[in-house]
């Protein structure tokens, strides 16, 4: 469960949690079409909260809206300032936001016409998202009988509410049969990513991860990424197998929810020595050091409140 908070923005105001309501008319409840974004808050090492990535997200979701074709009736700014305003409101020092843009109630039928575009920030307190005990040990995944988005079905680089359809089906799969979580291949069966995170794998020391084609482009991604590669590692963004996953060294995922989480465990193969690998352990000691402000050189991607 949700623990509840006292506020949320929703158009433009602060209201009271209880209030954030929607009619059943609501458009996107019926069709799908709505974009959101995940961020998070740390509390950083000098006492202070900051938001990871703000820019980031914000841009990415003014990009999901375009592909959607969603006119949000915010600025970029004024929806950055929503974020801050909820998690002060709430005196969350530490949160998960989720700006959520949604065609309200008017018309029916798949066309929205000019129904109104609306806006909700809610920021709730969230820990793991793949539980304490997965960043620590590693967690277990199955390939999925689902497969991920054809980009031309439904565009991936848009974080569209509907496009999570899949990832539910595939998760609720993994779960029920055992597994913490699902990875997912792309229509020509590829590995594409997992119900929530981006994959990476591990062999011989480089680091390869999914190109951003047929994937949401994560901004964790991104970070691991740079990180790595300003730690002298090599890293490839090329295609590869569900078989590659079993004989890399380590497999990790990565996601703003999920953060840095080792897999331990891919279709019941241990995966290296079926313990979190020595280069997914540095890579996410490093990330966990990034978000609360701890390494100066990647300060600017923190907001602080
Ligand atoms: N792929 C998918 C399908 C995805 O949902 C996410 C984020 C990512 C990759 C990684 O993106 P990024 O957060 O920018 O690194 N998943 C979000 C939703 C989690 C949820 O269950 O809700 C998240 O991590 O916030």
């Amino acid at each position: 469960m949700v623990e509840k908070v006292k506020r949320i923005w929703m158009d433009g105001e602060l209201i009271p949690w209880e209030e954030a309501k929607v009619h059943v008319l609501t458009h996107t409840l019926h069709y799908g079409l709505g974009v959101f974004e995940g961020i998070r808050c740390y509390k950083c090492v000098d006492g202070r909260s900051g938001i990871f990535r703000l820019d980031e997200h914000i841009e990415r979701l003014f990009q999901s809206a375009r592909i959607a074709q969603i006119e949000i009736p915010f600025s970029k700014e004024e929806i950055k300032q929503a974020c801050k305003e909820v998690l002060l409101a709430n005196g969350l020092e530490e949160a998960y936001i989720r700006p959520l843009v949604f065609i309200g109630e008017g018309v029916m039928g798949v066309h929205p016409y000019d129904n109104p575009v609306r806006v909700a920030v809610i920021a709730w307190r969230w820990g793991a998202y793949l539980g304490e005990e997965a960043l620590k040990r590693g967690t277990r995944a199955k390939t999925s009988s689902f497969v991920r988005h054809h980009p031309n079905a439904m565009m991936t680089k848009a974080k569209i509410c509907g496009n999570y359809v899949n990832s539910v089906l595939a998760k609720r799969e993994a779960v029920k049969l055992g597994y913490d979580e699902a990875i997912l291949l792309d229509p020509d069966g590829y590995v594409a990513e997992a119900s929530g995170e981006n994959v990476f794998l591990v062999k011989d020391r480089v680091i390869k991860t999914t190109p951003p084609t047929t994937i949401l482009p994560g901004i964790t991604r991104d970070c691991v990424i740079k990180i790595a590669r300003d730690r002298g590692y090599v890293v490839i963004e090329e295609r590869f197998t569900r078989d590659e996953l079993y004989i890399a060294d380590e497999v990790f995922l990565t996601g703003t929810a999920a953060e840095v989480t080792p897999i331990r465990e891919i279709d019941d193969r241990p995966i290296g020595n079926g313990v979190p690998g020595e280069v997914t352990r540095e890579i996410q000691e490093i990330y966990f050091k990034v978000v609360r402000g701890e390494l100066p050189q990647y300060r600017h991607w923190i907001t602080y409140l």
